[in-house]
């Protein structure tokens, strides 16, 4: 998980690292950093073709992020639905984007959408 630097500026790391846990994940990894453009390009690298792709990496580059390491069984599909759809007006009720999105870019949270994609991730931020 990534919690964005909307969530961070908008003191959230708490409430969303306690849901995390509730839920039942066992956190391996946890660290706060601010991503620099080389980082943030390069883990959103998929989307580079998207037209916004440069207000994603100026947006993620904006402020202090915390990235997680989480564990437990089915951990992409069930993190997917704490977190809900990636426009926070279109979540589900208490999801963590409908709690505390901003918008389809400042959404909060940050899932991977593959266990594959998910090593990768976590690979990209954890030794
Ligand atoms: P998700 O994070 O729900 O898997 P992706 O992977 O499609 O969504 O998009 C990655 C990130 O790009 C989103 N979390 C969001 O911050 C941003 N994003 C996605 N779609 C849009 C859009 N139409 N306009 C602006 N930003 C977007």
């Amino acid at each position: 998980m990534i919690i964005k630097p909307d969530a961070v500026a908008g003191h959230h790391i708490g409430e969303i690292v306690d849901r995390v846990e509730k839920e039942g994940f066992q956190i391996t990894g946890l660290r706060f950093l601010h991503l620099t453009m080389d980082q943030a390009e390069a883990f959103y690298a998929v989307h580079k073709k998207r037209s916004f792709f440069k207000d994603l990496v100026k947006y993620m580059t904006s402020g202090p992020v915390v990235v997680g390491r989480l564990e437990r069984e089915n951990a992409v599909d069930h993190w997917r639905k704490v977190i809900g759809s990636t426009d926070p007006q279109k979540a589900e009720a208490r999801t963590i984007r409908k709690k505390f999105g901003k918008n389809i870019e400042a959404n909060a949270v940050h899932g991977s959408d593959s266990p594959e994609n998910g090593k990768i991730e976590t690979d990209f931020f954890f030794a």
